[in-house]
């Protein structure tokens, strides 16, 4: 049962290499929900795999109750705090655009330039049909987004949405991931992006999370490679 009433406690594990890590934070920034930040790493553990089936960051625990996957804990987060900053408008052809986007932006940009990461050899670079199946993908992606956002000035329409958290801390992660690793930008042909990443810049708290991404990023050894 969700509390009501009295503030809820809440914690979000995993840190801030991690794009739906920064999803979520960014959602409660613009919420304006207290929260707490536990370092955690992906992890295979009986215990982890308790809270987080899938093995991943983040993990969200509101009240020590724990939530995993991303889009449907900030679609929950809009249900339980009515009165803060909406993720999802109102209307449902809104709201199917938003789910377009998240949909796009996870299952054909993040997933296949992830791939580049994951099966990356340190020595021996990344195989050329590793390369070609990723780019292929990811321009069906791009286009689609392309015919998709609306940028007026958010992603999704004119009011922020849970979409507008998937862009900005995805695109420019896959972007430099992509480039490290198949030597151009795949991202690039997102016609508009730049300017609008650039808008939400404007807003300190998008800017800090975007900053910390990338300092964790430039860290990683397996994201760096040779
Ligand atoms: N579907 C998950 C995806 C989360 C995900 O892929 N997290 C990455 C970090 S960005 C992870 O923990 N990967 C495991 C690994 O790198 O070993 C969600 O929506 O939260």
């Amino acid at each position: 049962m969700v509390r009501s009433g009295s503030p809820r406690v809440l914690r979000l594990h995993g840190f801030p290499i991690s794009n739906y890590y920064n999803r979520i934070k960014m959602a409660l920034k613009l919420k304006g929900l207290a929260f707490e930040e536990v370092r955690a790493a992906p992890s295979r553990d009986a215990d982890y795999l308790k809270i987080n089936p899938l093995g991943v960051i983040p993990t969200l625990e509101i009240d020590g109750r724990f939530l995993a996957e991303t889009h449907p804990t900030l679609e929950y987060l809009d249900e339980i705090y009515p009165e803060t900053t909406p993720l999802m408008p109102k209307d449902p052809v809104d709201r199917h655009r938003v789910r377009q986007i998240v949909n796009y932006i996870d299952i054909h940009i993040d997933k296949p330039i992830r791939l580049l990461r994951d099966f990356h050899n340190l020595n021996e670079g990344t195989s050329d049909a590793l390369k070609k199946l990723v780019l292929k993908e990811v321009a069906q992606g791009v286009e689609s987004l392309n015919r998709t956002v609306k940028f007026s000035p958010y992603i999704a329409g004119n009011e922020i949405t849970l979409a507008d958290c998937a862009a900005y801390c995805t695109v420019p992660w896959f972007a430099e991931l992509g480039l490290r690793h198949l030597g151009v930008d795949p991202l690039a042909g997102l016609a508009g992006f730049t300017e609008y990443k650039a808008f939400l810049d404007q807003n300190p708290d998008f800017a800090e999370i975007h900053a910390a991404a990338f300092k964790s990023i430039k860290r990683a050894k397996k994201f760096a490679g040779k």
